[in-house]
């Protein structure tokens, strides 16, 4: 595992390592207990020893056993789990990732709670390592993801948050994390989700900065930033077509996705006629 740089990322970290200790242990146990059979209970004549049946209190150890180490490993999952897609705390920085096929668009929203989030700036790139999009974050900050999908679904990876979250067209999935002190410095960002033909080429590079250089850096990009964002901003599947063949894949898509939508409305159709029988 990489070594976390979010404070959420260190909790992955502790259940992770938590688990391998507690199925270690376990482990440790059953080969331990094998062993010990094996050594202490080998043949040693042709008479038959004495058959056990029905033994009540090993029959329940071995039922309750499991489902306590189950319900240990949830507890710590659920409690884990819910601490990690919390976005109570106000962030101090709102981000709208924009996954597409195949690439990576990161608009910095100002305060989200506010006014609903306008784009402040975007950062975009291209395909492939040589012009993979940085989304740039500040240490020390809490910082919310929002993720959008135009086309298919994508997953937002960045190792070293120990997390991944699914992009999903229609569906506001969102997370946040608290970058750490100390943790300036250049991290890999993937999808991690098979989504088309160039999936390899979805990569992004993160990276993070002191507070100070941060504002510097976004002093800048709202500088260059087009006063009206509707009008100026690259359309995120533009940006990405790197020569015709996103084009094609894209006019591709849209008949697929055609028929899929006719598949579906059938399939909706037929399910409501089913529906409409049996509630009569
Ligand atoms: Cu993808």
């Amino acid at each position: 595992m990489p070594e976390p740089i979010t404070e959420q990322g260190e909790r992955v970290l502790a259940l992770w390592q938590g688990s391998w200790v507690a199925a270690f242990a376990v482990g440790i146990l059953v080969w331990g207990l094998i062993i010990w059979s094996v050594i202490f209970h080998r043949k040693r004549s042709e008479q038959l020893p004495p058959q056990v049946r029905y033994n009540m209190p090993i029959e329940a150890l071995y039922t309750v056993l499991p489902i306590v180490i189950i319900a240990v490993l949830f507890y710590f999952t659920a409690r884990d789990q819910t601490y990690l897609m919390e976005t109570e705390e106000p962030a101090d920085l709102n981000v709208e990732v924009v996954a597409f096929q195949w690439s990576w668009q990161f608009n910095y929203l100002d305060d989200k709670r506010e006014n609903g989030g306008e784009t402040q700036y975007s950062v975009a790139g291209t395909p492939g390592e040589e012009g993979a999009p940085t989304l740039v974050i500040p240490e020390g900050q809490v910082v919310h993801f929002d993720l959008t999908s135009p086309d298919v679904i994508h997953s937002f990876w960045i190792p070293a948050f120990g997390f991944k979250l699914d992009v999903i067209p229609g569906q506001d999935n969102q997370f946040q994390v608290e970058v750490n002190e100390g943790t300036v410095g250049e991290y890999e960002g993937r999808c991690a989700e098979l989504c088309g033909v160039d999936h390899s080429q979805m990569l992004f590079n993160v990276e993070v900065m002191e507070q100070d250089d941060y504002e510097e850096w976004a002093a800048q990009q709202e500088e260059r930033a087009p006063e009206n964002p509707e009008e100026g901003a690259v359309p995120a599947q533009e940006a990405a077509t790197d020569e015709n063949d996103a084009g094609t894949a894209e006019a591709e898509d849209t008949e697929a996705d055609q028929q899929a939508r006719d598949e579906n409305d059938e399939a909706a159709e037929t399910a409501e006629g089913a529906g409409d029988e049996e509630a009569r």
